[in-house]
């Protein structure tokens, strides 16, 4: 149950889950004080922010419950049914309710909820794609019975297939995610990768040069999805593209899937029907735990199932409790009118960008994010960032199409809907979010380097704005209390 203050079962689930964390909190206390702190001071912050980072969110006190108990102290690598440690009857049933939850809400052949992350979702799914489609010689044919007999000599061979697949995926300034193939993580040094990336005028996604590329290029696996592309994608495009060229589809739905769980992504922009592979985390828009999932088709369920022990340590039994649980939620009716609201708070906050002269990557959005480019403030993304967070408004810097400042400084501010729309807010608040943040920029102004150079970090606030804005936060934040009645 989402708290409200508006309902007395909603007053007395506040008065259970303080009751709950003042517990939790004093036995914390008795052991280490300044964890209890620490804790505490996280929940006034959170409470007094303005959080608008895209991948955040705020689950329930019940999936945040869920993860405080003895489920963590079970070690049970391998599947249900099928561990490499003893008495694991309890985590077998977690993992299959979490697994059942997982399957009806999207519509999915087969899920796996182990993964701790997205990235390990992603190499799971990786994983999964390679042992079930790069083609290698049988054992009897290398003359050997078993993987243990194999030479030097026929590892490397092994290996050498392995290692020489091709992945696409999205332009990291198109919008697309570092696990998606690039250097800094671990997938682009497993895939030989190529990027798609959006058309120059419009910034959409341009299906035609994708497929294209995909055409040349013939990779193994094509990924779709990303974390700074303010559209929905056509996941019936993105599956012919890939059958022209035979790869296996992956969405990488982290993003947007409380949309797809919340029915608002449907037909066409639901993934699931679609790809091959989904991979999730579970704590973005979805508000659950932090953690990650795996949906299959029943052709690479067996290849998911190997996620562990080949890439992910123990699964974590509290954690999939908490997904459970939150898929429970997810399966409400609540649940959809919530997701629904992100994407129409997104309008509205787009809305309220674009009616006060700012200049919105792609002219606007229809998911749950808009990316704000600040070059037209003159200023980086990087001071935009701190300018907004001095002023109480928490976003992230991120890069725009073809950014001049690159993936460090970028030119853009990312804002998200998924977090205030659970506080409460609604069209009227965010347009009044857009207000302040348009407000602040235009009286930020990027300080000159050492170096005599245009600064890409330092910048200077007007007087008083920053605390002005703070206050302005605080009004605005008074009517939509984080999870009100609950009292530490
Ligand atoms: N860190 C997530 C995001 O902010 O989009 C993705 O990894």
């Amino acid at each position: 149950m989402t708290l409200t203050t508006e309902n007395p079962a909603a007053l007395a689930y506040a008065a259970t889950a303080s009751q709950a964390y003042r517990s939790a909190l004093s036995v914390i206390e008795s052991v280490e004080p300044r964890i209890a702190d620490a804790t505490r001071q996280e929940l006034a912050d959170q409470r007094s922010s303005l959080k608008l980072i895209a991948s955040e969110n705020y689950a329930s006190p019940a999936v945040l419950l869920t993860m405080g108990t003895w489920l963590s102290d079970k070690y049970a690598e391998g599947t249900i049914g099928h561990r490499f440690y003893a008495a694991c009857q309890n985590i077998d049933t977690v993992e299959a309710i979490a697994a059942e939850h997982a399957r009806e809400l999207f519509g999915a052949e087969y899920a796996y909820v182990q993964p701790h992350s997205g990235i390990d979702a992603n190499l799971v799914a990786f994983w999964a794609i390679l042992a079930h489609r790069v083609e290698l010689p049988e054992l009897a044919e290398l003359g050997v019975k078993g993987i243990n007999d194999l030479t030097e000599e026929q590892w490397e061979t092994l290996r050498h297939k392995f290692g020489h697949q091709r992945a696409l995926g999205m332009s990291l300034d198109a919008g697309g995610h570092l696990t998606h193939g690039f250097r800094p993580n671990i997938s682009g040094k497993m895939f030989h990768q190529r990027s798609y990336g959006t058309d120059p005028a419009t910034q959409l996604l341009d299906y035609d040069l994708l497929r294209a590329t995909a055409k040349e290029f013939k990779p193994l696996v094509l990924i779709a999805g990303y974390s700074a592309y303010p559209r929905r994608v056509n996941f019936a495009r993105m599956r012919e593209i890939a059958d022209e060229v035979g790869a296996t589809l992956l969405v990488d739905m982290a993003h947007f899937a409380g949309l797809v769980a919340g029915k608002v992504f449907t037909g066409e922009e639901d993934p699931v029907p679609y790809a091959d592979l989904v991979t999730t985390t579970t704590h973005k828009s979805l508000r659950g735990p932090r953690g990650g999932l795996v949906l299959a088709t029943q052709e690479y369920a067996d290849s998911v199932d190997r996620g562990c022990p080949m890439v992910l340590g123990g699964p974590m039994g509290h954690v999939m409790a908490a997904k459970a649980v939150a898929l429970a939620e997810a399966r409400t009716p609540e649940f959809q009118t919530y997701a629904q609201a992100v994407a129409d708070n997104a309008k509205a906050l787009a809305d309220g960008f674009l009616r006060r002269g700012a200049r919105l990557v792609t002219g606007g959005t229809d998911n749950h994010l808009v990316l704000l480019d600040v070059s037209a403030f003159g200023l980086t993304g990087r001071q935009a960032e701190s300018a907004l967070l001095d002023a109480g408004i928490v976003t992230n810097r991120n890069a725009v199409p073809s950014d001049p400042n690159g993936a460090w400084y970028t030119s853009g501010v990312r804002l998200g809907t998924p977090a205030l729309t659970t506080r409460g807010f609604g069209a009227d608040e965010f347009d009044r979010v857009a207000e302040l943040a348009v407000s602040v920029l235009k009286q930020t102004t990027p300080v000159t380097a050492s170096n005599g150079q245009p600064g890409k970090a330092k910048y200077a606030l007007a007087d008083g704005v920053a605390d002005d804005t703070r206050a302005a936060c605080a009004e605005l934040l008074a009517d939509f209390p984080l999870y009100p009645g609950l009292q530490l």
